[in-house]
């Protein structure tokens, strides 16, 4: 079996078919002669048609939901990290190889071709990429399901180093032709903010808000595997619901004419990289009902128009999902349009919307739970500060009822504030965590008192990673081996991945296996040596750390056990070290001082340590600029340890740990997150653990000195903390680090001190285990045949099963 035997059709009709619409595409939409074409014009001729298979898949998917009347999923995320669209398309319709040679026919290179597709980073990390992930599993097991977000103009912003520290530049995905999107202006809407809300002596509320902007709507086709079923992701841009003041334009004020536009364009014009800081609140309060609302219309005029007027039956057809508390005002808004527009009663309307809203909670970290001061909502949003207010109200009743006293910990408006978890908690039908560790915190912790009030309403849901882009696209010489030795039913059912059990004994497998790994290391070490000017020798340990820098992630505690390393191998140079290349790879949010600290430090190390010639190649640092999900696709196939070392506790779940274990890297981790899940389903022997477990992590924070006593514990740890301190690191300035350091020394809230030498100790097991090429590559395959869990598809039919109560089409 090859790759591409997945496609329908024959390979010699798929190339002639394509070269043929290519060249088509190329003279009439792009209006260009192929002899005159660039790189770009080569991308958007392939990407136009591929199109046409997609839009075709995509007609019959809506023709059937609404003949047969299904269910409807909506995914609403203010972030959806896309990446490139234009593989996934080549994947899911089986054409990478039809591509490959058509384009080869006129003179062109596949993968530069592919690579000239901008990623679309509408999202900062891990939440944004589970987003796209689900979407793509919901077309491929045939959910009828919908994403809406916001139509950033620029997304997450590019990062670049300037002498080792993190310089952010705006992103600029729209500045060239996007072909994937399909505007359509009859589904626009206008959204009103702030103004007046009266009630009248009935209580009925009339709302004028004081100014409006468009939601334009623009279609983006999700295509499924082997093209069986299409979805939709639907994002609003902002406009102006009037281009310009005609009056005043023709009075002569030019600017003042154009007021009105301005400021409804900078509703939809970036994506915030940062939810800490006092960055415009109320333009990201906007942001985020902007898109709700216009959602919320969007998803009741469709549910009018298929089954009729009676929104009380909303629940049998429809089911939100709130990727977090971004979208909480959703509930309030659903609430609004039933009473203020179509005659519910309050606590009527409140019990329809809990029918069909959902709610992920992504993190347990306090300074990540929104929170608005409800002046602020009273000024931009009062008709909803009203409706939250009832909904207040209907709980304490409701509580009451039952013979509950609601504790302080459950109120939704508290010292001025609208806590936007407790709304959307009380709100939902259904509450999830993202592991199985979270999911307990969270009943343990931020939810207790809820929990106890409401036991069935949290349950989990375990991430995962859809194994189309995650493996098929991103590893072509495993996915080849595997069809090779397992067939292709994988790539639907990634259990099927157990199949390569019987093999983890047969030698023969585990050499091309390990054959496998390497030519992805080639590839990414020539990828490092254009990007750094590194060199990274293929044989060498390739030790990835890949994700947002922040201090619970602990990329210091990597660097530190770096820096011991690097001592260890300069006081004993003869002696036959394992030769490892640490790979680095996240951006910091703009504000997170400390965060771009940690990048300026590994930065500097990397310096140091790459240029002492005692190393020989041994220890190499490497930090490519600007990792993305196209960076991550060229690193994560070539790693052979995955990093996955938070504080325990503090990673809901994680989905590059489940994206390397898929890509035959094992674990190097805490008890942390989805980690769990991995180890257990991988096996204890075949991953590298170390750390305290949360519990153990809430006691040790409790004793006053851990940080000290762990420091004059550990002599390795000493010494390289004092060497960040000294300036060793940073000879034109010895101060440098000295906050990273101190901070260390004092608080180490994240317990990088306590864990430091377990981590140490587990670094070596790893060294050992990589001296035995054939039991290293049995320990890698492993954890490829054992993952299978972890796909999303697996994921999102969880979901629909005991969240949506959604069928699938097939
Ligand atoms: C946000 C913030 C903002 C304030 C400062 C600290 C902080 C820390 C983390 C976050 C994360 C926001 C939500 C998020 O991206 N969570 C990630 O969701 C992934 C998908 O469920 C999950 O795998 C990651 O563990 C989780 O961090």
């Amino acid at each position: 079996m090859t790759p591409q035997d997945l496609s329908q059709g024959n390979l010699v009709d798929n190339v002639a078919f394509l070269r043929r619409e290519i060249d088509r595409r190329m003279r009439y939409v792009i209006g260009c002669e192929p002899g005159r074409a660039t790189l770009n014009d080569w991308r958007l001729a392939l990407a136009f048609s591929l199109r046409d298979r997609i839009v075709d898949s995509w007609l019959a998917s809506r023709r059937r939901v609404r003949e047969e009347g299904l269910k409807r999923v909506y995914y609403l995320s203010m972030e959806f990290l896309i990446g490139r669209l234009i593989s996934d398309a080549i994947t899911n319709l089986g054409l990478e190889e039809a591509s490959r040679q058509a384009l080869a026919s006129f003179g062109q290179d596949y993968d530069a071709v592919v690579a000239e597709e901008p990623d679309a980073a509408l999202g900062n990390g891990g939440l944004g990429r589970l987003a796209a992930c689900f979407l793509e599993s919901m077309a491929s097991i045939g959910l009828p399901a919908m994403g809406y977000g916001v139509r950033y103009d620029h997304g997450l912003f590019r990062q670049s180093f300037h002498d080792g520290w993190q310089v952010e530049s705006p992103e600029d995905w729209l500045k060239r032709r996007n072909p994937w999107e399909f505007e359509r202006p009859e589904d626009n809407q206008v959204i009103g903010f702030g103004g007046e809300m009266r009630e009248d002596a009935s209580g009925r509320a009339v709302w004028t808000p004081g100014e409006t902007v468009m939601a334009a709507a623009y279609d983006t086709p999700i295509v499924g595997w082997k093209a069986r079923w299409t979805d939709t992701l639907r994002l609003w841009a902002a406009k102006p619901t009037r281009i310009f003041d005609l009056e005043r334009f023709n009075r002569g004020d030019f600017l003042g004419a154009a007021e009105q536009a301005s400021l409804a364009q900078t509703l939809s014009r970036v994506l915030y990289p940062d939810d800490t800081t006092e960055h415009g609140r109320e333009l990201r309060l906007k942001q985020e009902y902007f898109f709700t609302a216009a959602s919320v219309r969007d998803i009741l005029a469709r549910f009018r128009d298929e089954h009729g007027d009676d929104l009380r039956k909303l629940p049998q057809k429809v089911a939100i999902q709130l990727n977090d508390t971004h979208p909480t005002i959703a509930a309030p808004e659903l609430v609004r349009i039933l009473v203020d527009e179509n005659g519910f009663e309050v606590d009527e309307a409140i019990e329809t919307a809990r029918g069909v809203l959902n709610y992920t909670n992504h993190t347990l970290l306090p300074e990540a739970l929104e929170r608005w001061s409800t002046s602020l909502m009273w000024r931009v949003l009062p008709r909803h500060m009203r409706l939250i207010e009832r909904i207040d109200d209907w709980h304490i009743r409701q509580n009451r009822a039952r013979g509950v006293e609601r504790p302080p910990s459950t109120w939704l408006i508290d010292h001025g504030e609208t806590r936007m978890g407790n709304l959307a908690f009380v709100m939902a039908n259904k509450v999830n965590g993202v592991s199985a560790l979270h999911t307990d915190l969270m009943k343990k912790t931020v939810f207790h008192d809820f929990h106890v009030m409401h036991p069935d309403r949290i349950v989990n849901q375990t991430n995962g990673v859809t194994p189309r882009r995650w493996l098929t696209a991103c590893n072509p010489p495993l996915r080849n081996l595997l069809l090779e030795t397992i067939g292709d039913g994988w790539t639907e059912d990634l259990g099927k991945l157990e199949d390569l059990e019987p093999h983890l004994k047969d030698s023969a497998f585990l050499e091309k296996f390990a054959a496998a790994k390497r030519e992805n290391k080639v590839r990414l070490s020539n990828w490092l040596k254009i990007r750094t000017g590194v060199e990274a020798d293929p044989d060498a340990l390739f030790d990835v750390q890949i994700k947002r820098i922040h201090e619970y992630k602990r990329q210091h505690l990597n660097l530190l056990e770096a820096i011991a390393h690097w001592n260890a191998i300069r006081r004993e140079p003869d002696r036959d070290w394992i030769p490892r290349v640490r790979i680095f790879g996240g951006k910091a949010a703009p504000g997170y001082a400390l965060a771009k600290q940690i990048i300026k430090l590994i930065n500097d190390v990397a310096k140091v340590i790459n240029a002492d010639p005692l190393m020989r190649g041994r220890l190499v640092i490497a930090y490519p600029e600007n990792y993305n999900v196209s960076a991550a696709e060229v690193i994560i196939p070539a790693a052979d340890l995955s990093e996955q070392i938070s504080t325990a506790g503090k990673e809901a779940s994680g989905t590059g740990n489940m994206k390397f274990a898929m890509n035959g890297a094992p674990t190097i981790g805490t008890l942390d997150g989805a980690n769990v899940e991995i180890r257990d389903l991988v096996g204890a022997d075949d991953f590298f653990l170390f750390g305290l477990t949360a519990e153990e992590a809430v006691e040790e924070r409790k004793r006053p000195d851990h940080a000290a006593a762990a420091i004059s514990a550990s002599p390795a740890l000493q010494e390289a903390i004092e060497q960040i301190a000294s300036g060793v690191f940073s000879p034109d300035d010895h101060h440098r680090f000295s906050a990273i350091a101190e901070n260390l020394r004092r608080y180490d809230y994240f317990l990088v001190c306590s864990d430091f030498d377990d981590y140490a100790a587990a670094q070596r097991r790893v060294d050992e285990a990589y001296r035995k090429p054939l039991e290293w590559a049995r320990m890698a395959a492993t954890n490829t045949a054992r993952v299978g869990w972890f796909s999303s598809d697996r994921t999102i039919r969880s979901y629909a099963r005991e969240v949506w109560t959604a069928d699938t089409a097939f």
